[in-house]
């Protein structure tokens, strides 16, 4: 094709490197057409940038004139690669005893408090060699990837000690490494009191603003900072404690807020602008307003709240009626939500908490990309994005969310990593 420079007449022959024909596009672009779809579109891909989206009969001329390599959709939909934005991917050991125990009525509250729960695999994952944490993530994340994610979230959590902090966020790293997928890391220092620091959280909460926050944004090993706020995790002043710490390492901040009772995360994260908050079963209207006013991310984890077998909804109609943007994500961990089905949180978001399908869609692509501050990069099929897409064996969208169980996608087209 020919370019024009900005001065004068340069010309260039740059061809795009791939483009896609026979392809129906779910954009999930807001505003337009539902799940911003263009049937019969086509896709230009250069240099690991999308320079092309839209109908195929508006391409600038015929599809062997602009790419060198013209391939062909067969009547395929594309959308953007999925984005799961809220994973505690790497850990080690295994709480199926646990799940059995819930089963026979033991709460999720009770094993925590009896040193079950997350200090359980505190502990196994405190023993677990990198080698070992890599090797069960992985497995993992090829679940994931199978399903057509593109860009994931990895919390750290599981170590509550800088040192093991530290190797779960290096082992995240180093999955981006290992497979094709865009890694944005978090750490959740404050996640759980650690043993040795029951009764004297606040000495703990130091150690994860004065050493671990500083050490990670040292090591350029965290994107972000989280804490889980809640009565068996850390209060709000506690948090907020956290925060500043980010903020004076320019780190943005996520919140596990409101999921198991209100203690006013969501509005402390707003007023930090933090990028989401989750869970927010127990979100109160003002929570809902401040975060509506802050931009800030409402992330839903059906997962946690189906295995958990929690009866309070997020306030789905709230959301939507201050104008808040929901996402979806696996909330992937060992104890709460054993989940590596993106998929099928779609569904669960629908039929569970009452989500449209472009709803849920949006969840798991543009919203989950603004909750991890992606938007410039991922999470809709438009100009100057990140080629990260994926190919569906489906005849509409909505079977991305009724078929359950099922994997349709035909393939991941992937270019350019958060790295590269
Ligand atoms: N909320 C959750 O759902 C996970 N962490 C959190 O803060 C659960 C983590 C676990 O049970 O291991
Ligand atoms: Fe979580």
């Amino acid at each position: 094709m020919v370019r024009c420079g900005g001065q004068g007449e340069v010309m260039t022959s740059d061809m795009w490197d791939t483009l896609w024909v026979d392809v129906n596009l779910a954009t999930m672009v807001d505003g337009g057409a539902p799940y911003g779809a263009v049937r019969d579109g086509a896709v230009g891909i250069s240099a690991g940038r999308l320079v092309f989206v839209g109908p195929r009969d508006s391409l600038p001329g015929s599809p062997q004139s602009l790419a060198q390599d013209v391939r062909s959709g067969q009547g395929r939909w594309v959308s953007p690669g999925l984005v799961d934005c809220h994973t505690h991917l790497v850990y080690g050991g295994n709480r199926a005893h646990e799940f059995e125990q819930r089963l026979a009525g033991a709460s999720y509250e009770e094993i925590a408090r009896a040193g079950g729960g997350i200090l359980s695999t505190v502990m196994a994952t405190r023993e677990a060699t990198e080698a070992q944490l890599l090797d069960s993530a992985l497995t993992r994340l090829d679940r994931l990837l199978a399903e057509g994610v593109t860009t994931i979230e990895i919390k750290s959590g599981y170590g509550l000690d800088l040192q093991t902090e530290l190797k779960i966020l290096k082992v995240a790293r180093r999955l981006s490494e290992e497979r094709q997928v865009s890694v944005c890391t978090t750490l959740l220092g404050a996640h759980a009191v650690p043993p040795d620091f029951v009764g004297h959280s606040d000495d703990y909460i130091d150690l994860v603003c004065q050493e671990m926050i500083p050490a990670a944004a040292k090591a350029g090993l965290a994107d972000a900072v989280d804490a889980f706020c809640e009565t068996i995790g850390f209060t709000p002043e506690q948090t907020a404690r956290v925060f500043d710490a980010a903020a004076a390492h320019d780190l943005p901040v996520k919140l596990h807020a409101e999921q198991l009772s209100d203690q006013g995360g969501a509005q402390l994260a707003a007023r930090y602008g933090a990028l989401s908050a989750d869970h927010l079963e127990y979100v109160s209207s003002e929570g809902i307003e401040a975060m509506a006013q802050s931009g800030t991310v409402a992330v839903l984890l059906p997962g946690a709240f189906y295995v958990l077998k929690e009866t309070q909804k997020p306030p789905i109609d709230a959301f939507r009626r201050f104008g808040v943007p929901m996402a979806v994500s696996t909330d992937c961990n060992p104890g709460s939500s054993p989940v590596t089905s993106l998929l099928l949180m779609i569904n669960m978001a629908c039929v569970l908490f009452g989500l449209t399908v472009e709803e849920a869609l949006a969840g798991v692509t543009r919203n989950a990309a603004r909750a991890l501050g992606l938007s410039g990069s991922r999470g809709t099929l438009e100009v100057g994005k990140v080629a990260a897409l994926a190919v569906w064996n489906i005849e509409s969208p909505a079977d991305l969310a009724y078929a359950v169980g099922a994997n349709p996608l035909h393939e991941v087209v992937y270019a350019g990593k958060l790295e590269g």
